[in-house]
């Protein structure tokens, strides 16, 4: 049955909404959430995290269109449930099955994912998503596309650095992302006012970004603000932050008690008042849809279902040893190359502001992304001048927040599996942003192949390089600015990691790094920026190695 419950119906071009097929989704949400966490007491396999009392997720996905993009978390069965209409898909990864559409049977049950569906890879990282989310976020806005992105995270997830700087991406570049912090009031034990002080929604709108709180236990309140939020965010207005509020049914996971941390009368009390799927149930029968009956009839009718799915998985494979070392690393295909054009003497530098323009013009999406790569002076060491002037608005001056960097430029490569380019000024300053480098680098592995990050990060190691802090091309830099760094990248499972000698090297990894589908951290030594051909010990040039400054049109 379908009705019309829009919010601001003038305003909205939401589909009307089906109460009774979001009713479904969430009590299948439901029914699933009980099965797994049986199985799990039957020992049926090690872990299960669930979803009871975030079933109103389903009310959030409704009110965006199937090409929109999701960033879910580990509670979001609901929206993944109403995404894709996929009940095995849960079932496979709790199971581990090889046929598992999240990580292949790689042991990661709730990490919802699938590029099919254009949800993004989790991580079992708290809130570690998020800068990736802000990443495609701002493909779609440069790409002037139609689609939004949702992401999700608890209110744990809210504090993390993660988090924080999904935040500056969107406010700094009025991004088109639905952000919904869902409150449950806890993170394991920790209750969630030690999260933020003071109020979140405040904090986001004093931030930059359009805020609501809303009553999460409430489906058609949740569909309704949803609906006007997405339209918001549509039509152009900006980000905005959801805090939802939502009780926790259950324990934090299968691994947690929770009597444990919790009161008898405040289980109780959350059981009977934040419940969506029965508060939902209630209205509906309030309203006439439903009668007496019918939900625990649906309810069986789900049960059996979902038991008939159990056991077609459990006929399907799981992972055998040989699969272990599969898509840890996608370096791409040798294919002839040869040079084109004159060549001419050139320094590092300029052979790697040629590569940049070049990769531009490969690609009209490309971009470089980094602190003060779009002034005219192309970043501290001018790597971007030649793009500046050539192809205004493709280097792009950022925050000073090198995983607002890293995320953008990861989370812009994985929609369409181009590479865009990072600009890191000085090695080790990416520190901040580790994690969300190694994560990018085990996309591939968790997911088997599903997803890939393609993801350029240029950046200046060892010392001289005629930065701010070293006049020339020799010497400087101290502690801060001169560690060479490559033993932290080659550290990095997933990771491919450059380091060029020469001029023309320089160039023609430049561009093959950015056919690569695993992350690429291409270090440039500071000394050889401005380097001459070197020379013998009489001072002569040594031919030899000369012709590698000899760079090629092409
Ligand atoms: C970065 C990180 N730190 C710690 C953990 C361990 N951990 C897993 S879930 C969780 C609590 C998350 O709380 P919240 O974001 O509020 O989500 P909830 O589980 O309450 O829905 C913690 C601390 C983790 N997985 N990742």
């Amino acid at each position: 049955m379908t009705v019309n419950t829009r919010a601001t119906e003038a305003t909205t071009t939401a589909e009307p909404l089906d109460v009774l097929a979001l009713y479904r989704t969430m009590v299948t949400a439901r029914v699933m959430n009980d099965l797994l966490k049986v199985r799990k007491t039957q020992g049926k396999f090690p872990f299960y995290i669930g979803c009871a009392g975030h079933e109103s997720m389903a009310a959030v996905t409704v009110a965006l269109k199937p090409d929109d993009w999701m960033s879910l978390y580990y509670r979001d069965l609901a929206a993944w449930l109403q995404r894709t209409g996929d009940i095995t898909g849960p079932l496979r990864e709790a199971y581990s099955r090889t046929s598992g559409p999240m990580a292949a049977g790689r042991n990661m049950p709730s990490h919802y994912s699938s590029k099919q569906q254009r949800i993004l890879p989790t991580f079992s990282e708290v809130g570690g998503l998020a800068p990736f989310a802000g990443g495609l976020a701002f493909a779609l806005q440069r790409e002037k596309r139609s689609e939004i992105i949702l992401f999700t995270t608890g209110d744990g997830g809210a504090a993390t650095n993660d988090f924080n700087a999904l935040f500056r991406q969107a406010a700094v570049h009025q991004l088109p992302i639905l952000m919904v912090v869902e409150d449950n009031g806890w993170a394991i034990t920790a209750a969630s006012t030690i999260q933020w002080g003071g109020s979140l929604v405040e904090w986001a709108r004093g931030g930059g970004v359009y805020a609501e709180e809303i009553d999460g236990t409430d489906a058609i309140a949740t569909y309704q603000a949803s609906a006007r939020l997405v339209e918001h965010i549509r039509s152009g207005k900006g980000p905005v932050l959801m805090h939802l509020r939502l009780g926790l049914l259950d324990p934090h996971s299968s691994s947690t008690d929770i009597k444990s941390y919790r009161t008898k009368e405040e289980i109780e009390a959350t059981s009977a008042t934040k419940d969506p799927v029965k508060n939902f149930g209630r209205w509906l029968i309030e309203q006439g849809y439903l009668q007496e009956g019918d939900s625990e009839r649906m309810r069986k009718e789900i049960r059996a279902e979902l038991e008939r799915a159990e056991n077609i998985v459990l006929q399907e494979s799981e992972p055998t040893a040989e699969r272990v070392m599969q898509h840890i690393v996608n370096v791409p295909a040798w294919v002839e190359n040869t040079p084109r054009g004159t060549k001419r003497q050139l320094p590092m530098l300029g052979a790697i502001n040629e590569a940049l323009v070049e990769l531009a013009k490969r690609d009209e999406n490309f971009f470089v992304y980094g602190q003060d790569v779009g002034s005219p002076k192309g970043g501290v060491f001018g790597a971007t001048a030649h793009l500046v002037t050539q192809f205004p608005g493709r280097a792009i001056s950022s925050p000073l927040n090198e995983q607002v960097i890293v995320g953008i430029v990861a989370g812009s490569g994985m929609h369409d599996g181009k590479a865009r380019c990072a600009e890191i000024q000085f090695v080790y300053y990416q520190q901040s942003a580790t994690q969300t480098i190694r994560l990018a680098a085990r996309v591939s592995y968790q997911n088997f192949g599903d997803w890939t990050v393609p993801l350029l990060i240029r950046t200046k190691s060892g010392s001289g390089g005629g930065g701010p802090i070293s006049s020339g091309g020799a010497g400087g830099g101290a502690f801060g600015h001169s560690n060479a760094g490559e033993q932290w990248f080659t550290s990095v499972p997933g990771m491919i990691t450059i380091c060029p000698s020469t001029p023309f090297d320089a160039k023609g990894l430049l561009l093959e790094a950015a056919r690569a589908q695993s992350p690429v951290a291409f270090l440039e030594r500071g000394r050889l920026y401005r380097s001459e051909p070197p020379k013998d010990s009489s001072g002569k040039i040594i031919e030899v190695m000369a012709e590698y400054w000899n760079v090629p049109d092409s």
